[in-house]
């Protein structure tokens, strides 16, 4: 058994209402059991130039899940479950129904053409840090150091719905 850390955000359609789906769709997958869902957090968007307050706002948190899958079936799933919610994919960083990251499994580090561990930039991500230190105060990002370190550093804006 592993243990994975999934980072959603939403910005476009019911943000809600997709994650909801999300999160079902995760907890019914084959070989994945749902550990946990952090609360949910406003954040504003950020894109390639910086954050854009003109955006819509994404909804962010993190899943914690247990699985028999290995990391690259585990993102077959998200992608599947990304896919399933409307998600195309356009511009990097652009505005999306739902995106689903892979951020921690286990952590491993590894990195080929589909897929880098631990994610690169959660480490500079409040909105990724802080839902993942509401479900586990005593993370570690694997190569960075304590996730409650990393989330000190950071000063991008999450409101805690
Ligand atoms: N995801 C991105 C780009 N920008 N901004 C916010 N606030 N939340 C996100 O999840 C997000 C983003 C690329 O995946
Ligand atoms: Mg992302
Ligand atoms: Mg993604």
């Amino acid at each position: 058994m592993s243990r994975a850390v999934v980072a959603f955000g939403a910005n476009l359609g019911d943000r809600e209402a997709t994650i909801d789906a999300a999160v079902r769709a995760l907890a019914d997958a084959a070989g994945v059991e749902l550990i946990a869902v952090s609360p949910l957090y406003e954040t504003p968007a950020l894109k390639t130039t910086g954050v854009d307050h003109d955006a819509p706002g994404y909804l962010n948190g993190v899943l914690v899940v247990e699985t028999v899958l290995d990391p690259h079936a585990l993102l077959d799933v998200l992608q599947r479950i990304e896919h399933e919610q409307g998600r195309v994919r356009a511009e990097r960083w652009g505005d999306r129904t739902l995106d689903l990251d892979l951020i921690d499994f286990d952590g491993l580090e590894l990195a080929d053409e589909r897929l880098e561990l631990p994610h690169p930039r959660a480490w500079q991500r409040a909105f990724v840090l802080q839902p993942w230190l509401d479900v586990d105060p005593d993370a570690v990002l694997a190569g960075r150091g304590p996730v409650s370190a990393l989330r000190a550093e950071t000063s991008d804006e999450v409101v805690r719905r």
